[in-house]
């Protein structure tokens, strides 16, 4: 795994967050005619609109975080409380440097750099985040990764007098989730720190959580306590509780529909009440993945 990655979505590093124009929707609102006027060719005036990263407010408001309850404002309502600091990092299983890390430990001299990634539930919304993390490969390197290795699991916090969804019970937490160790260690798979050049906010999953941009939401655990290496599939929650509807591997995959409802088409976020849905793309756009699922039967191994 030499080649490191590299960003195809990209902003304007000079606007301060809290000013970024929604170019996104004045282009949509315009019409092509309004983006000439911009100094925007058509070609142009699309490729924005890919390009555009959601603002602050959408990405810290409209959240998935059930151990604050099942709303999407609960986390934004709630997450205040969980308690980021101390916080440490349990490795363990067939790793050659288990322990107790703290952030900063786990860390060590790796930089966390911004990636600007798509984002696509698997409720059929999408967003596009200006990340901060670092490689997960970089630090799993680091642990030692034994020969018998051949999956990651993860664990989120719970912290049951901060968490209102854990007190209620709405999911069997501790959340917990899993990755192949080669999908563990692609160069697009993050353990994000922060986003928006700020610490990771606590809805997000401060202070440390996954992204995996190819694969459904879901998969992108949130304030991770525990990293496990692993000779087997390790349990994933959502899997366990209906495996029917929430594979194991989860790749973002337009022509395998939920059960419930068609995978084929998104509601981007911020896109506004008469916003058109955007088509679904496979591995969220994100082709240079396929390689990991070659000989695989994507519809039955979803
Ligand atoms: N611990 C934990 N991690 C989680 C979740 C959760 O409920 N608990 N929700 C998942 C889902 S369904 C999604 S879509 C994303 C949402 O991330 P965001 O709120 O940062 O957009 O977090 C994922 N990680
Ligand atoms: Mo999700």
């Amino acid at each position: 795994m030499a080649h490191r990655w590299k960003n195809d979505l990209t902003r304007a590093d000079v606007t301060p967050p809290a000013l970024w124009m929604n170019r996104r929707r004045l282009i949509a609102a315009m019409g092509a005619s309004g983006a000439a006027g911009l100094g925007l060719g058509p070609s142009m005036a699309a490729a924005q609109e890919t390009l555009e990263p959601n603002s602050l407010e959408e990405i810290t408001s409209y959240n998935n975080f059930y151990e604050f309850g099942t709303g999407k404002q609960d986390p934004e309502r709630y997450a205040d409380e969980m308690v980021i600091e101390p916080w440490s990092i349990t490795v363990d299983g067939l790793v050659d440097n288990p322990g107790e890390y703290s952030l900063a430990e786990l860390l060590g001299d790796l930089t966390p750099e911004e990636r600007i990634y798509r984002f696509r539930c698997v409720e059929a919304w999408s967003m596009v985040v200006p990340w901060q993390g670092v490689e997960l490969a970089d630090i799993l390197t680091r642990l030692g990764v034994q020969d018998e290795a051949r999956y990651v699991a993860f664990e989120t916090v719970v912290q049951p007098e901060n968490m209102p969804g854990v007190r209620r019970g709405v999911l069997d937490f501790p959340y917990v989730e899993g990755l192949r160790l080669d999908e563990a260690m692609h160069p697009l798979t993050l353990l994000a720190t922060g986003l928006y050049d700020q610490p990771m906010p606590k809805q997000n999953g401060a202070p440390i959580r996954l992204v995996v941009p190819w694969k459904y939401g879901f998969k992108s655990i949130k304030s991770i306590v525990r990293i496990s290496l692993t000779a087997e599939e390790p349990p994933a929650t959502w899997n366990r509780l209906n495996p029917r509807e929430y594979g194991f591997y989860s790749n973002v995959n337009p022509n395998v529909d939920h059960p419930r409802w068609s995978q084929a088409t998104e509601r981007v976020i911020g896109g506004g009440l008469f916003a058109q849905r955007q088509p679904t793309q496979m591995f969220n756009g994100y082709d240079e993945v396929a390689s990991l699922y070659e000989g695989m039967d994507l519809q039955a191994q979803f």
